[in-house]
């Protein structure tokens, strides 16, 4: 989560939007946790934990399905709290939502820069009862896409996001084998600047060592000016996926602040 200004879990006033400035599938064998707790075979050592595996109460993503493929926000038919995908074109973004939601198809993926060329929206229903409305938006920033259609997305995902009155986090994926990305981060301080809260999560994190990991989400967390280090996720392994789910459900969901305790009355 970004540092000040700390709005995430205060409503935010009605604005108007101010424009600035293929898949290679999941591995056959997924050991993606929330996959597993589908029911998928995991092999497992008598008296161990199959690996991924996780107890009924640990947060997961239920249902999942498809609501609508829009340009604008105004399209969008009403529904729950919304967490947009946002990054690089190919930095992972239907893939991670696949995976919180323990589904290989539900968003497209590719290796092609550049497939998702709409704003997608998925309904997720939560074990605990809760539902979110997942963003999948098009990637913005690739040497393999051109600069016009770039434009264009950018213009889109911006409008919808300062559009949408359910907005309530934006995740910036940020590839983990890769530098520093100035777009990213240039559109974190659009972000801040129209009030709308963002978290980043460092992605692919199964192509780098594990070694390496805590380095790469500390110099995200200064970058991006966070309050706490990003999470690491892997889609393809299943890694932080349950820890990111339940960051983004008490970002939808927050806690109300503790009453105050009120002074005794004073006594006779
Ligand atoms: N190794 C590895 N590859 C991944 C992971 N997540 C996604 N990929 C691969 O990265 C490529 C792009 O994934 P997508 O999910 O389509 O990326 P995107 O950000 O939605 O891309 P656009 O829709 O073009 O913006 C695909 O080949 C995925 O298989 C991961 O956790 N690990
Ligand atoms: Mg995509």
């Amino acid at each position: 989560m970004a540092a000040p200004p700390t709005n995430r879990s205060q409503p935010r006033p009605s604005r108007k939007p101010q424009p600035a400035a293929g898949a290679a599938k999941p591995s056959a064998k997924p050991t993606n946790p929330v996959i597993a707790a589908k029911g998928t075979q995991v092999p497992t050592t008598p008296g161990k934990p199959a690996p991924g595996k996780i107890g009924p109460r640990v947060l997961r993503i239920t249902q999942a399905d498809f609501v609508a493929s829009v340009l604008k926000a105004g399209e969008v038919p009403d529904g729950g709290p919304e967490v947009a995908f946002v990054g690089r074109s190919n930095v992972g973004k239907s893939s991670l939502i696949n995976a919180l939601c323990g589904r290989e198809a539900l968003a497209r993926t590719s290796r092609t820069p550049g497939r998702t060329q709409r704003i997608n929206l998925f309904d997720a229903k939560l074990s605990d009862g809760k539902q979110l409305r997942l963003v999948d938006l098009p990637g913005f920033g690739h040497a393999e896409v051109s600069k016009a259609m770039m434009a264009q997305f950018a213009e889109m995902i911006q409008y919808y996001l300062v559009g949408s009155e359910a907005m309530r986090l934006v995740l910036i994926l940020q590839d983990a084998r890769r530098d520093r990305d100035d777009d990213a981060i240039g559109f974190a301080r659009w972000l801040i600047e129209n009030r709308v809260p963002y978290d980043v999560v460092a992605t692919k994190a199964d192509e780098i060592p594990k070694n390496r990991i805590g380095a790469v989400c500390a110099r995200l967390k200064t970058e991006f000016r966070l309050e706490q280090p990003p999470l690491a996720v892997s889609s393809r392994e299943g890694t932080g996926i349950v820890e990111l789910l339940t960051r983004l459900r008490n970002t939808a969901y927050p806690r109300p602040p503790k009453p105050a305790k009120s002074s005794k009355p004073a006594a006779g």
